[in-house]
């Protein structure tokens, strides 16, 4: 069992609140990105002891030799372990069980795994990221889901390189990670895009150089894009979840070679398109889960990373609310006019 110390809310969690996730199952206990200690181990869980602090990962690493997403050689490629998939959907821990119950008894599901909106939460092993014992829990859970995705966005699924151009497309926190993680790569020109201009002086500050607004044009932003690099921009990246931003950021992508990067969930149902024509020329369209990070050998060496000072987090954090007893809700970077 888990205690809960710190929690950042991300657009899933919303969005399946809302009921218009199709896949959603209630009742349910949401949240996703947090930052916990180890109150009790079960039986045979090995690696972990009370007092352990731990981000809980909502993509799970069995590491098991016959696992050949896990396993090297083809496990390199991939964060994608599926060894607990049925039951996560599910709503319940691998043994098929759930461990929460209301005030009357009656079941309550699980929530990708993590269900961190809550004292405390019971999570798989094989899900659990163990930090530093000097890692700060509301700093942990950033890196519980978007901060990560943005970051492992650049540097695992696209593996951007020094002097290359980026486009992000939405400026929430997952796309500032992704302007983030290629300022530290060393992009020559990060174009960030967003129609709320308020999110763009943040966006700068991370190492935006250009900032544009797609309501300022009269014609699609693809178009904008591409007349200002002439051939399309290396590296383009889908923070929004919108499918003809999708679109979009795949059509801003260089000619022979630019490669698009959807990170944002699309609601229930929404398809992707485009004209074939962009791929003929060139341009690659993928996708990345948790930034393409294994949970469990990968989430911990970034909060080594942020405690040796080589990675800033603090700027994610701009409110905090109070939980019950004394828990902390930290939020995760909104423009102050949101409040
Ligand atoms: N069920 C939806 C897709 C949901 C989806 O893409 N989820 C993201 C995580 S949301 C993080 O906030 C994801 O990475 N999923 C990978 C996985 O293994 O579940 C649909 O459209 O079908
Ligand atoms: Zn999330």
């Amino acid at each position: 069992m888990w205690e809960v110390h710190s929690n950042a809310l991300c657009h899933t969690d919303i969005y399946t609140l809302s009921g218009q996730d199709p896949e959603g199952l209630f009742p349910s206990i949401l949240g996703h990105e947090a930052g916990t200690e180890v109150e009790s181990v079960g039986e045979g869980v090995v690696g972990l002891q009370p007092g352990d602090k731990v981000i809980p990962c909502y993509t799970p690493q069995c590491g098991e030799p016959d696992c050949i997403f896990c396993f090297p050689p083809r496990g390199k490629r991939t964060n994608l372990c599926p060894k607990i998939r049925g039951t996560q959907g599910g709503g319940v821990m691998p043994d098929g069980t759930s461990r929460f119950t209301d005030a009357e008894g009656k079941e309550i599901k699980h929530f990708m795994g993590c269900s961190t909106f809550s004292e405390y939460t019971v999570v798989a092993d094989i899900s659990c990221a163990k930090v530093s014992d000097s890692a700060p829990l509301d700093v942990c859970s950033l890196l519980g889901c978007g901060v990560s995705t943005g970051l492992g966005a650049v540097w695992n699924t696209l593996n951007v390189e020094g002097g290359s151009s980026v486009a992000v497309f939405g400026l929430g926190a997952v796309g500032l990670a992704v302007i983030q993680g290629s300022q530290m790569r060393g992009a020559a020109r990060i174009f960030a895009i967003d129609t709320n201009p308020k999110k763009f002086e943040i966006a700068k500050e991370l190492g935006a150089t250009d900032c544009v607004n797609p309501k300022d044009y009269d014609k699609p932003i693809q178009q904008v894009l591409v007349g200002m690099t002439k051939w399309g921009i290396d590296y383009t990246f889908d923070c929004t979840g919108n499918t003809e931003v999708m679109r979009a950021a795949l059509e801003s992508a260089h000619r022979g070679w630019g490669e698009s990067c959807v990170i944002g969930v699309a609601a229930a149902g929404k398809e992707i398109s485009t004209r074939p024509f962009q791929l003929v020329t060139g341009r690659k369209w993928t996708g990345t889960a948790f930034g393409g990070f294994k949970g469990r050998s990968e989430v911990p060496p970034l909060i080594d990373a942020y405690e040796a000072g080589r990675l800033k987090l603090d700027h994610y954090i701009t409110h905090r609310f109070q939980g019950v007893e004394g828990g902390q809700w930290g939020c995760r970077w909104m423009p102050k006019e949101q409040d």
